[in-house]
């Protein structure tokens, strides 16, 4: 818990506070908004799309073009996205964030949806990389460029990570029912 926020907690348990608290702290209502920018496929994007929904929390959905795409790439900070532009209170200017996980990993801190021990918190961490563990080849037979390598290493993500990665994670979810 943040120091302001059990300062303005005591403020305003206290009954001879006359001035709303928020207000002495100069904090209002305002919550953090948030950007996600990606380009108009689920991809790795969709985790972060449906965390927000399921804490039902407004974000913006910036489709990205692929027409647009070049000129945009070196004004983010990895040269490719999702990107999160976070602008918190008091900040001067927005924060942006990169690496998929990092960023679900955030707001799901943020959201207060990562687990109530570290042992659910590991659960959770498990699952997350053995989503990578599918994704990333996907991402790497996508981007090869040899129609021959292509082809093996399809085979193989279909034969052996594949299978490996669903059956995780069908008894996770048979485990936890969630
Ligand atoms: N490590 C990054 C990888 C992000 C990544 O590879 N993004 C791809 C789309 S899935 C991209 O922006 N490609 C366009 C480019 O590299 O120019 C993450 O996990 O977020």
């Amino acid at each position: 818990m943040r120091q302001d926020k059990q300062l303005i907690t005591a403020l305003e348990d206290n009954s001879n506070t006359t001035v709303n608290a928020k207000t002495i702290m100069g904090m209002g209502e305002q919550k953090p908004t948030y950007t996600l920018s990606y380009f108009d496929i689920r991809g790795r994007a969709e985790p972060i799309r449906m965390l927000f929904m399921l804490a039902e929390v407004k974000f913006t959905d910036r489709r990205v073009s692929y027409a647009d795409w070049p000129d945009m790439k070196s004004t983010t900070p990895m040269g490719y996205l999702p990107t999160l532009e976070v602008s918190d209170i008091g900040m001067k200017n927005p924060m942006v964030l990169h690496e998929t996980h990092s960023i679900l990993r955030y707001l799901a801190r943020e959201f207060g949806l990562d687990g109530r021990t570290t042992m659910d918190r590991v659960k959770a961490d498990m699952i997350i990389e053995t989503v990578r563990g599918i994704i990333e080849p996907i991402a790497e037979i996508f981007n090869e460029q040899n129609e021959q390598t292509k082809m093996e290493v399809l085979a193989n993500f279909r034969e052996t990570k594949l299978p490996q990665g669903l059956d995780y994670l069908t008894q996770a979810y048979a485990k936890n029912g969630s």
